[in-house]
Formats: C-alpha cells, sequence, structure tokens
C-alpha cells in the first residue's frame, strides 16, 4: 500500500479487519518486520491520540519513529507554487517534503482543512504533494477531506460490540462553538457503508456533507426520527460544506446535544465519539460516562488500526 486515504486503498476492507483483529490478539508478533525502518509523522495540527496511538503502533512493529511539528520548531513553510517568498514563510514544501522524505522509509501526515480554499482542501493538495514528491509511501494522519485511521478504528470497534450483521449506526452532527472539518463525519460515512451497515446520518439543513463519502447513506433531518432503533449513535460536528457557506458555523442549536433522552430513542445504543469532545455541547457528562459509551474504546483501538495500516506498508516497500 502506497497511499492511504480512503477505505478504498486497503484493498479488502474485511481482509484488513481480520488482520486488525490478529494484530490485537498479539500487537508484537510483527516485530522483526520493522527494524531498522524509521517512520515519520508530520504534524500541521495538534493531535493527543493519532500521536501516541501512531507512535506505540510503529513501536510494537520494531520501527524508529521521528516526529516533526511543523508549527513548532520548523521552518514555516510556503505550499503555494509561485509565490515569490518574500515573507514569513522560509522554506517551500516542495523542498521540505523530498528532504523529509530522504530521512524515513513511511510518513504520516495530519493537516486540517483551514477552510481558506475549498477546492484545494476537497483535491487534497498537501498530502498529495507529500505523495508526489517524497519518494515514500503517506498515510493521512487526517488531512483536509479525511480521517481514515479514525473510521478503521471506529468500524473495528462497531465489529466488537455489534449485535446483529447489520447494525443500524447514525451519524449525528452536534453543536461546537468552533469551526471544524468535514474529514471525521466523511470518513466515518464512507467506511461504514463500506462495511455493510444501515448508516443514517442526520444534521440541520445546510450541513449535508460531499455525497462523495456519504453515498449509500441515508439522510434524515429529524434527528429524532433518526435516531429511533440506532443501535450505535456517532455524534460529531463539522462546519457547513456546501457553497457559499464550506467552513462556516450555520447553528449552535443545544436540542442537537445528545443527552439521555436522546439515547432512550435509540435501541439501547452504544455512544461513539472520536475525541477530543466539548463535554455538554456535543453530548452530556452522564452520556459519555454511561456503560454504553465507547469513546475509550474506540480511542484504544487506534494503535490497531495504525499497526495494521503501517504493516501494510511495511509489507510492500
Ligand atoms: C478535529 C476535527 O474535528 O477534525 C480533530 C478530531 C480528531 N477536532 C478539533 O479540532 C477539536
Ligand atoms: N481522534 C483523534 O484523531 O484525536 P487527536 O486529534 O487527539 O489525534
Amino acid at each position: 500500500m502506497k497511499k492511504f486515504l480512503s477505505v478504498n486503498d486497503l484493498g479488502n476492507l474485511k481482509e484488513a479487519l481480520n488482520q486488525a483483529f490478529e494484530i490485537k490478539k498479539n500487537r508484537f508478533a510483527f516485530q522483526n518486520l520493522g527494524k531498522n525502518k524509521t517512520l515519520l509523522m508530520v504534524f500541521f495540527n495538534s493531535s493527543l491520540r493519532t500521536r501516541l496511538s501512531t507512535q506505540k503502533a510503529a513501536m510494537n512493529l520494531g520501527m524508529n519513529v521521528i516526529v516533526l511539528d511543523v508549527n513548532q520548531g520548523a521552518w514555516k513553510l510556503e505550499t503555494e507554487r509561485g509565490v515569490i517568498m518574500d515573507g514569513d514563510k522560509s522554506e517551500h514544501l516542495l523542498e521540505a517534503i523530498p528532504v523529509m522524505g530522504s530521512y524515513c522509509d513511511i510518513i504520516g501526515v495530519r493537516s486540517f482543512a483551514n477552510f481558506t480554499n475549498k477546492a484545494d482542501e476537497y483535491s487534497e493538495k498537501i498530502i498529495n504533494q507529500f505523495i508526489k514528491y517524497s519518494g515514500r509511501p503517506v498515510f493521512s494522519m487526517e488531512a483536509a477531506t479525511c480521517h481514515p485511521l479514525q473510521a478503521f478504528a471506529d468500524v473495528i470497534t462497531i465489529e466488537e460490540h455489534k449485535k446483529c450483521e447489520k447494525p443500524k449506526v447514525v451519524l449525528t452532527w452536534a453543536p461546537h462553538p468552533k469551526a471544524l472539518p468535514q474529514a471525521v463525519p466523511n470518513s466515518f460515512a464512507e467506511w461504514c457503508v463500506a462495511a455493510g451497515y444501515d448508516v443514517v446520518i442526520t444534521h440541520p439543513e445546510g450541513y449535508e456533507l460531499d455525497e462523495k463519502f456519504t453515498k449509500g447513506a441515508k439522510i434524515e433531518y429529524d434527528q429524532k426520527k433518526a435516531l429511533q432503533g440506532a443501535d450505535f449513535v456517532y455524534a460529531k460536528n463539522w462546519s457547513a460544506y456546501e457553497d457559499p457557506n464550506y467552513g462556516k458555523i450555520l447553528s449552535k442549536d443545544m436540542s442537537w446535544t445528545i443527552d439521555s433522552e436522546h439515547m432512550s430513542w435509540t435501541n439501547n445504543a452504544y455512544f461513539m465519539h472520536c475525541l477530543p469532545v466539548r463535554r455538554n455541547m456535543i453530548v452530556t457528562d452522564d452520556v459519555i460516562e454511561s456503560e454504553n459509551s465507547l469513546v475509550i474504546k474506540e480511542a484504544a483501538n487506534r494503535e490497531i488500526s495504525a499497526e495494521t495500516v503501517i504493516k501494510m506498508m511495511l509489507e510492500t516497500l
């Protein structure tokens, strides 16, 4: 595997899930695979889970790991070609990327959307430059439009907890004070459809996601109707995708916050969120602390999804 942004990059999701469960049984079984191989993790944005779980996964595989926080201690990077670089950016991504590639065997990149240019973001301009110019396999640690390591961990978690073959999985928008990317809901929808679940997405009008990711899911604007019979409730905030509101907050309606009344409409559903989560905006204290909350298990499965993906990349070096 030379790149990892989408569920399609895995080849076969069922087989990848089987590999993930094998790894979970013995996460140190492939310690020789990564010997003398180096993972470089490049962060343009903050992270807790991705940073720790991906580093742990690479160490499980016997790899060395280098972490670069681009905004702390590295030169400020220009990303546009053709710019006269007389401002605060000391280096261009077009030199920085092949230089980074020369010190490692695999690269992970975290670079969120910042809503300045929808066309650049939805063409995944930054991570695609890493894929093109680094000479290394590259995986997303959350890119502008996708967070596949998170979605993979979420599907692993659903597989571990589902009580029927085709559970009803509801992705619900919830309010948040700051504009957030569509990456997590995009990937969650894409992966849950690929896993064959009954996927329903609910959000206020204006929050429609890119159909490229939601194809095969049902959109239901009435949150109560959507939640009825749900086996899994996945809450997440995102900002508007559609023009002319790309990246904007259209609603802070607190009636969408997941509380115990919302959960009472479901089929005793499990509660899920990728974290970090703002309590009592997205979900109430009692729901996230309840027995049905899977948030810590999802986060723990990030080690497994990352190890599976890095293993697949090591195997094709
Ligand atoms: C990010 C997001 O919503 O994409 C990262 C989630 C994994 N969340 C925040 O920036 C709070
Ligand atoms: N879920 C997730 O990716 O968390 P971090 O932003 O802390 O890495």
